[in-house]
């Protein structure tokens, strides 16, 4: 491998790849959110990491391309937390990464697959990333053994949480064995083998649901970290103003069969409001529409 490396990227020929295991995993994180942490904070912890929150191992090239996409609206503090943890944790795993927050402007009923697929869009329109991980605000990974990089199949990493006593009774189970909510990953052949992620569902619930029922109508199967590595801590919170209950969500998802194929990737309409390069992250702010 090393040959056809120097005959296909003569000019790379002194910059070799990364270890195909990082020597600076530690595994267990032990996770706790000190008070008064700032931003200003977590850059100075982060000196490598540059404009739009990206970056790359110094001493070696990446093995991995990961985009983090985020949606967001009204969660700083569990922001500031999240990329306090997810920073150092995705250097340790020696990966060429950004991390993108996918915010909603206005305050209509929220959107979170949505926003995915808007992440995805344009994500990929500036990199070619080769893994997504959609990530949930408020979910700290507790062991940096759980890799931020894509499988054959679609992921779901995010499989033990603090919450549910680190056990995940829903993820092995018939018919939750589809259970893909949190934290997850794809590829982008992956992403739009499934035709990405519904635009109908909004307010909470029933979009996980719907995400992993299209991974098994394309044909793929999930993934999972170990019990022992997929661990999460979730910061406590209440349902959000703006994301109540989706009462459509259980009719929504008895016709996924019918709908995957006509919405998602290849019909999401949205306006791109802003794109700001800040120093820890990429912000992405996005007029999805409403319910109609
Ligand atoms: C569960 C799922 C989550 C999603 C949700 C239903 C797990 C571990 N998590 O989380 O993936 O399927 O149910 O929609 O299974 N958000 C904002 N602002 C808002 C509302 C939501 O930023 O006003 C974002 C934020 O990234 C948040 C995510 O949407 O983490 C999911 O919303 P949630 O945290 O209220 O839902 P939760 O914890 O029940
Ligand atoms: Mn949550």
């Amino acid at each position: 491998a090393n040959l056809s490396q120097l005959v296909l990227l003569p000019k790379k020929e002194d910059m070799h790849y990364c270890p195909k295991r990082s020597p600076l995993l530690s595994g267990p994180i032990h996770v706790s959110f000190p008070s008064g942490l700032t931003l200003a904070q977590v850059e100075r912890k982060n000196p490598l990491v540059v404009r739009g929150g990206r970056y790359r191992p110094p001493d070696c090239e990446a093995r991995h391309r990961t985009a983090v996409i985020i949606p967001h609206r009204n969660r700083e503090q569990h922001l500031k937390y999240l990329l306090y943890y997810l920073h150092p944790f995705l250097q340790r795993q020696q990966l060429s990464y950004g991390i993108y927050v996918i915010h909603q402007a206005g305050n209509y009923t929220f959107n979170r697959a949505k926003l995915m697929n808007v992440g995805f869009r344009e994500a990929m329109r500036e990199e070619d990333w080769d893994c997504l991980f959609f990530h949930d605000v408020d979910l700290i990974p507790e062991d940096d053994r759980n890799t931020y990089t894509c499988d054959r199949n679609p992921k779901h990493a995010a499989i033990a949480m603090d919450k549910f006593g680190y056990k995940c009774t829903l993820c092995f189970r018939l018919p939750y064995k589809a259970y893909f909510g949190g934290v997850s990953a794809l590829s982008p052949l992956h992403y739009l083998k499934m035709n990405g992620f519904p635009n109908n569902y909004w307010g909470w619930g029933g979009e996980d649901d719907d995400i992993g029922i299209r991974v098994s109508l394309a044909g793929m199967s999930i993934s999972r970290p170990s019990l022992r590595v997929g661990r999460y801590k979730m910061i406590k919170h209440k349902l959000d103003e703006g994301n109540e209950v989706n009462p459509k969500r259980f009719s929504l998802l008895a016709k996924t069969q019918q709908t995957w194929k006509l919405d998602g990737m290849n019909s999401v309409v949205y306006e791109l409001l802003s794109r700001e390069y800040l120093p820890l992250y990429t912000n992405i702010t996005v007029n999805v529409g409403t319910l109609d």
